[in-house]
């Protein structure tokens, strides 16, 4: 396994859409480790190929409290939505801010997994909260992009003073 670099806003190469995955293959068992690796190790609950610069339809997450429960889901689709709910998020790619975006507070999605193997989850919560944030980033979204002008604007500059600081 190995850790891999993750872009952070604002590379232009986090606006990039990723394209749907056909080869299902021991290069992309091995791509969708690493990303696991990288994710656990940054540390964070979820992780978009488009954020390690693979411009493929492919995301990790994790959201048990223990660490121990990763899941890999290949071309997403979210296929119903209901209702709202608003989070606080953060993003591996703005490091050291956080903002409150709302999303659908359920959602009904397919994916395959790292096999190939198709498969159908209904959730909520957090992890709900993960899968959209991720399949965003698979659109060239980030989640600034969902803040009022007013908000990512201070959302940015925030950010700039934590790199400053930061050195
Ligand atoms: O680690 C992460 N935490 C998080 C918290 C609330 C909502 C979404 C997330 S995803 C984020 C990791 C990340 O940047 N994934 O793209
Ligand atoms: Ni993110």
């Amino acid at each position: 396994m190995a850790k891999l670099d993750i872009l952070e806003f604002p590379d232009p190469r986090l606006r990039l859409k990723a394209q749907p995955v056909e080869t299902f293959d021991a290069d992309l068992q091995k791509l969708a480790d690493d990303m696991l690796e990288t994710m656990y190790e940054a540390p964070g609950i979820g992780l978009a190929a488009t954020q390690v610069n693979v411009q493929k339809r492919l995301l990790v997450l994790d959201v048990s409290e223990t660490h121990d429960a990763p899941m890999v889901f290949v071309n997403p689709e979210l296929l119903e939505t209901r209702g709202t709910e608003v989070c606080q998020e953060g993003c591996l790619s703005f490091p050291g801010v956080y903002a409150d975006v709302q999303r659908k507070d359920w959602i009904r999605v397919r994916a395959q997994d790292a096999a190939g193997k198709s498969f159908e989850l209904e959730t909520d919560g957090l992890l709900a909260v993960c899968i959209q944030h991720e399949i965003d980033h698979l659109d060239g979204k980030v989640f600034v992009d969902h803040l009022s002008p007013l908000k990512r604007a201070l959302l940015l500059r925030k950010l700039e003073k934590q790199r400053r600081h930061a050195g």
